[in-house]
C-alpha cells in the first residue's frame, strides 16, 4: 500500500563545476523538491508515489528512470507528447556558492492536470505532500494542487505543505494571494520563519502560527537551520536541536527535512523524534553534494546517531 503521494515538477539538472559560459562538462541529474522528498522516503523503505508530468524526450526518460531506480512508484507520471521536460542549470561560483537558472516555462511539468493528481490518489495514501513551488508554475498547476489537496482530504489522507517560497518564480504578494486559499485544506505547514511571513500576517512566529491555526492548519513546523526545528501544535510546541555537520551543499536540505519528518510521522514516532529524524536527514543533505543524492538509507542513518549538536 502506498504511504505517501508527492506532486510536483521534476526537471533534468545540468550542474557545471564552474560557470556555464566556460564549462565544458556538466553532471546530469534530476531536480525537483517533491521528488527529492520521495527519494528520501523511498531510501528509508517507505512506499511512495511521485506524480507529475514529463516530456516524451530523453530528459523525461531520465527523470522516470532515476526515480524508478530509487524504488519510487512512477506509474502515474504522465508523458506529454508536445512539451519538453523542464531543465535546471546550476553553476558553482566563487566560495562554493551555487546559483540556478530554470528553463521551465511551458515545460511538460507545468502541464500537470487535476485528473493526473486525482487519479494518482486512488491508492489512498496516508499522506499527500505538495509544495509552494507547484502553484508558482501557473494556474493549471495551482488547480492541480488544489484538486489534490481536496481529493486527499476526501480520502482521509493528511495533507502536508512545504511553503518553498521561490523569489525566482513569483513575488511575495503573488505567493500570498495564491497560497492563502489553499491553507484551509492543509493539515501541516512546513517552512522557515521568512516563508511563514510570506503566507500570513503577523509580527513574529507565534502570531503567524496562530493565524495558520485559525485557518484550520493543525500543525506548523518551523525549520531554524543551525538552531534545529520547532513544531507547534495548538496547545504545545516541541523543539529538536540540529546536528552539526560540515556544510557542503545546502540545496535539498529542506526536502530532506520534510522526508525525515514524514518518515517519523508514518512510523508514529514522538513529535520530538520526528523532528530529530527530520534534522538528521537535513544534515545528510547539507553535508553531501547534490539535491538528493546524499540522502541516507535506513542503515546509513546510524552514521549520524550521535546526539544533535555533537
Ligand atoms: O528547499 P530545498 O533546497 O530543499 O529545495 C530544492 C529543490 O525543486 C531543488 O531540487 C530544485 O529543483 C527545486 O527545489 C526548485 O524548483 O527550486
Ligand atoms: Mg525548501
Amino acid at each position: 500500500m502506498t504511504e505517501v503521494v508527492t506532486l510536483g515538477e521534476t526537471m533534468a539538472a545540468f550542474r557545471a563545476e564552474g560557470l556555464v559560459r566556460s564549462a565544458h562538462h556538466a553532471a546530469v541529474s534530476v531536480a525537483g523538491s517533491e521528488g527529492n522528498v520521495a527519494v528520501g522516503l523511498a531510501r528509508l523503505g517507505h512506499r511512495v508515489r511521485w506524480v507529475g508530468c514529463v516530456g516524451d524526450d530523453g530528459l523525461g526518460r531520465l527523470v522516470r528512470r532515476t526515480y524508478a531506480a530509487e524504488s519510487i512508484d512512477v506509474s502515474c507520471v504522465r508523458v506529454d507528447p508536445h512539451a519538453p521536460t523542464g531543465i535546471l542549470v546550476s553553476e558553482r561560483r566563487m566560495g562554493g556558492v551555487s546559483t540556478v537558472d530554470y528553463h521551465r516555462r511551458g515545460s511538460a511539468g507545468t502541464l500537470v492536470t487535476e485528473s493526473d493528481v486525482v487519479d494518482a490518489l486512488a491508492c489512498r495514501p496516508q499522506i499527500f505532500h505538495a509544495s509552494g513551488i507547484t502553484p508558482a508554475l501557473g494556474e493549471r498547476c495551482a488547480a492541480a494542487v488544489t484538486a489534490g489537496m481536496r481529493e486527499a482530504r476526501r480520502r482521509g489522507a493528511t495533507v502536508t505543505f512545504d511553503v518553498n517560497y521561490r523569489a525566482r518564480l513569483w513575488s511575495e504578494e503573488a505567493a500570498r494571494q495564491a497560497l492563502g486559499p489553499l491553507l484551509g485544506t492543509v493539515d501541516v505547514v512546513i517552512g522557515d520563519s521568512a516563508e511563514l511571513a510570506v503566507l500570513v500576517p503577523g509580527a513574529d512566529d507565534e502570531s503567524r502560527v496562530r493565524a495558520l491555526f485559525d485557518l484550520g492548519v493543525s500543525q506548523v513546523v518551523i525549520k531554524q537551520g543551525r538552531l534545529g526545528a520547532t513544531a507547534f501544535l495548538p496547545h504545545r510546541s516541541v523543539h529538536a536541536e540540529a546536528f552539526s555537520v560540515p556544510e557542503v551543499d545546502p540545496i535539498g536540505a529542506g526536502d530532506a527535512f520534510v522526508a525525515g519528518y514524514l518518515s517519523g510521522r508514518l512510523e508514529r514516532l514522538s513529535l520530538e523524534d520526528q523532528l530529530v529524524r527530520a534534522n538528521m536527514l537535513g544534515a545528510f543533505a547539507v553535508s553531501t553534494p547534490g539535491d538528493w543524492e546524499g540522502l541516507p538509507t535506513r542503515d546509513e542513518l546510524r552514521l549520524l546517531s550521535g546526539a544533535p549538536g555533537d
